[in-house]
């Protein structure tokens, strides 16, 4: 019997480096020849770059604004989204049409009803298309900006009270924050960690890739890949991909399993979307990349699950309005190139995961068809097993729904896991919708991030330790997740 416990105690550090040492990202064919980012940065001035960082100047002046404009225009709920209960599933035609045409972005559905934001302008527009369809709807949540005003607020006070250049996983992270931790895991475990960038965006970001292996130990190893965050808007996927990332190159508790594994997380896959996320209230619900499709702001992005190249195309938009926008080819965005070509010169990917939310589900493929995969059995054991071991540190509380993309979530094509599954031959590849099952969706509390960070590691852990034939899933602790600190790392 094992226990995974959380209680280790890191201090916090503060490093001062001398020297830029960029490397060019040049492909190879393995990984060994890919140029690993040795990353050596001038200290920094934290307080004054904490004071002077323009997203907190922006994130008061958004607040002074949006306060300004509702003391003109009434409350939020006149002029921002709504949550609406529409009593039809997802892929019901009209439902389906409206989501094409981006008059609704779709959060949520069941066998039974789906749950649509509808934006104030298209309101009118929605109501008369559902009525005409003869499906009775309701306002669930009249005024969800309110709701990012709350988390926004929670964010500000919990960064005045936090030390300066500290990871923790109590509260959500910008980008900044995550790549200073990045680089601060790189630099304190540099036996194990390394890190290359795979792509750079439109706005000029680097997609990174960090590799933790454990060089003392001989191969082979698993490969497992962890892709985080390529939906902008569902924060709670980089903050479980970085302690996940954390506890696997420091925990002792992965110690035996790190031997016989190789790790690639992506903790940002779409660094220009989750900035954008940051950027203001009304931009907290972006879901795509931040690509210029024409003229028009609202329709800018593609949405990069959408773009992978197998069977492109179904149940996916042509409509760069809609938040399902394929793109207009496949792998037509530098970040899916990137990523896609990383995963072939790394080949040999044996697990590959990547993190969503929400809905408390494991997917395993096909997206594109309801058609069960040839392994189903395989997969869904290893699935069950992460069920297992969340359910062991949750005490039962959180539960995992388990079965195939299309039965479960609808049609819908060009995703990584398909990808990585049909492409690659990835035998075990999967999405994971990470908790809630609905009732706060994309904004879950910053109250809830340490408790699923802990929940999913022990998944892994006990997904892992099953494949690798090293740990069985025992009991695990329910310790919160620790902080741990950069200083000198943030850009
Ligand atoms: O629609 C998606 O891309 C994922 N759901 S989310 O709400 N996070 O956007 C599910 C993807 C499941 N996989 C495939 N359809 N292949
Ligand atoms: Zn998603």
């Amino acid at each position: 019997m094992w226990f995974l416990c959380n209680d280790y105690v890191y201090e916090p550090v503060a490093y001062s480096l001398s020297c830029v040492q960029k490397a060019s990202i040049n492909w190879a064919t393995s990984w060994d020849e890919l140029p690993t980012r040795t990353r050596c940065r001038a200290s920094l001035n934290w307080s004054q770059s904490v004071l002077g960082k323009p997203s907190s100047g922006i994130g008061k002046m958004w607040t002074i604004i949006l306060i300004a404009s509702f003391a003109v225009l009434g409350t939020s709920a006149d002029i921002g989204p709504e949550l609406w209960r529409v009593e039809a599933p997802g892929h019901h035609i009209a439902v389906r049409a409206l989501a094409d045409e981006g008059n609704v972005d779709v959060w949520g559905h069941t066998p039974s009803h789906t749950k649509v934001l509808v934006e104030a302008e298209a309101k009118s527009r929605v109501a008369r298309a559902l009525d005409e369809a003869n499906l009775k709807h309701s306002v669930e949540v009249p005024d969800v900006l309110a709701l990012v005003e709350e988390e926004r607020a929670h964010m500000q006070e919990k960064r005045r009270k936090r030390e300066s250049e500290q990871m923790d996983w109590t509260t959500f992270h910008d980008l900044e924050d995550i790549e200073g931790f990045e680089e601060w895991l790189n630099f304190t475990s540099s036996q194990l960690v390394q890190m290359a960038s795979v792509a750079r965006t439109l706005e000029g970001r680097e997609v990174r890739l960090v590799r933790i292996t454990d060089p003392s130990t001989p191969g082979p190893k698993k490969k497992i890949w962890i892709e985080g965050g390529i939906h902008a808007r569902e924060w709670i996927s980089p903050a479980v991909t970085t302690y996940l990332m954390h506890q696997v190159a420091v925990s002792p508790e992965w110690r035996d399993i790190l031997k016989v594994t190789e790790w690639y997380f992506v903790p940002v896959a779409n660094p220009d979307g989750y900035a954008y996320s940051f950027s203001s209230p009304r931009a907290r619900l972006w879901r795509k990349n931040r690509s210029q499709n024409g003229p028009s702001a609202r329709c800018k992005g593609v949405d990069l699950n959408r773009n992978w190249n197998l069977k492109w195309g179904v149940g996916a938009s042509g409509n760069p309005c809609s938040e399902t926008f394929k793109g207009k080819e496949p792998f037509s965005e530098p970040e899916t190139v990137g990523l896609g070509r990383a995963m072939h010169r790394v080949r040999d990917i044996d697990v590959f995961i990547t993190f969503h939310s929400f809905g408390q589900t494991v997917l395993y493929p096909w997206g594109w068809t309801r058609d069960p995969p040839a392994n189903v059995k395989q997969l869904s054991r290893l699935a069950r097993k992460f069920n297992e071991g969340v359910k062991a540190a949750s005490g039962g509380r959180t539960e995992y729904e388990i079965g195939g993309s299309g039965p479960l979530y609808g049609l819908a094509s060009g995703a990584s896991d398909d990808w990585a599954y049909g492409a690659l031959q990835v035998p075990f590849s999967y999405t994971i919708e990470l908790p809630d099952t609905g009732s706060h969706g994309f904004l879950l509390p910053e109250s809830e991030v340490s408790r699923v960070v802990v929940e999913t590691n022990s998944g892994m852990h006990c997904m892992i330790g099953f494949l690798t034939n090293i740990g069985p899933c025992a009991r695990h602790g329910t310790n919160r997740s620790k902080s741990v600190g950069f200083r000198g790392f943030r850009g």
